[in-house]
């Protein structure tokens, strides 16, 4: 499968890596840490020297409870680390943002792709998101309130989301963004039990239906914590499994902490099964 628009060329008859930089105080794993400007700038270069061909850049934490940013805030802290970025390296970046300006102003920075874990929902996000030519990845959240689909009674998880992903897909193609700008990320988490989160990684190769390169975000999350009763620091080895299994099962994108391991994970995939351009779960 491959991504080809006025912007962007990106071949992924492999997985590839999307390294998460979060530039927040309070994300759930490495909170704080890369606020610091020169630290964020030494993050990204060691995850693209460790294979990330992607760097994710949040300034709002997503995780459950975690304080709002305002429009500003959240301006001040990705807008001048996206410009050193694409001043410095040579990598693609995605914005994760629910925000149209944040969405307008990264854009303009010189980014290439929106990741909005609430699939353009928030007020203007659709028609900004429309107008920047870029991919965007729309992702699944199980009961979010605010979105009204059709209510599910939950008995299948991958149905659920087929169903809220082919909605996204025919929202955005009514918006103008057509299909080859789209990426779909079942959303790991996100409103789902750990039961849930199990019975969709064995399922997730039922996705394909839709089409779509598929992202999955599993990196050190309570699916794995709760299942192994392991704090945030001892889940590595968890996500990698993770990772693995969602490569096997078809992922394409994989977001994760940890470049360096993930990476040696899917040279060692690709080694055992891949032939070239010959996708990993057929
Ligand atoms: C920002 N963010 C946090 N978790 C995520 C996930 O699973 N997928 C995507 N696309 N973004 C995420």
């Amino acid at each position: 499968m491959k991504i080809v628009t006025k912007k962007i060329n990106l071949d992924l008859n492999h997985p590839i890596i999307m390294g998460i930089l979060n530039i927040t105080p309070d994300s759930f794993y490495d909170g704080g840490i890369y606020n610091n400007y020169n630290y964020a700038l030494q993050h990204t270069s060691n995850m693209i020297k460790y294979g990330a061909t992607i760097i994710d850049i949040g300034g709002e934490s997503t995780r459950p409870g975690a304080n709002k940013v305002s429009l500003q805030q959240e301006l001040d802290r990705v807008i001048p680390i996206i410009e050193a970025i694409v001043n410095r390296f040579n990598i693609l970046i995605s914005i994760d943002t629910s925000k149209a300006v944040v969405m307008e102003e990264a854009a303009k920075a010189g980014v290439h792709i929106i990741n909005d874990i609430r699939s353009l929902h928030e007020p203007n996000a659709l028609e900004t998101a429309a107008k920047t030519g870029l991919l965007i990845c729309i992702m699944h959240i199980l009961n979010q309130s605010k979105i009204k689909h059709q209510m599910y009674n939950c008995k299948n998880i991958v149905i659920e989301i087929k169903q809220y992903l082919l909605y996204e897909i025919n929202r955005c193609k009514k918006a103008g963004i057509t299909k080859n700008r789209l990426i779909i990320d079942p959303g790991f988490g996100f409103g789902k039990n750990v039961s849930y989160n199990y019975k969709l990684l064995s399922k997730l190769n039922e996705l394909h239906s839709l089409g779509l390169p598929i992202l999955v975000g599993i990196s050190r999350k309570s699916m794995i914590g709760i299942l192994l009763n392991l704090p945030l620091k001892e889940r590595l080895i968890g996500s990698i499994v993770c990772a693995v299994i969602a490569i096997m099962k078809g992922a394409c994108i994989i977001r994760t902490h940890d470049v360096k391991e993930t990476a040696q994970a899917i040279k060692i995939i690709k080694e055992t099964f891949l032939e070239k351009e010959k996708n990993y779960y057929e």
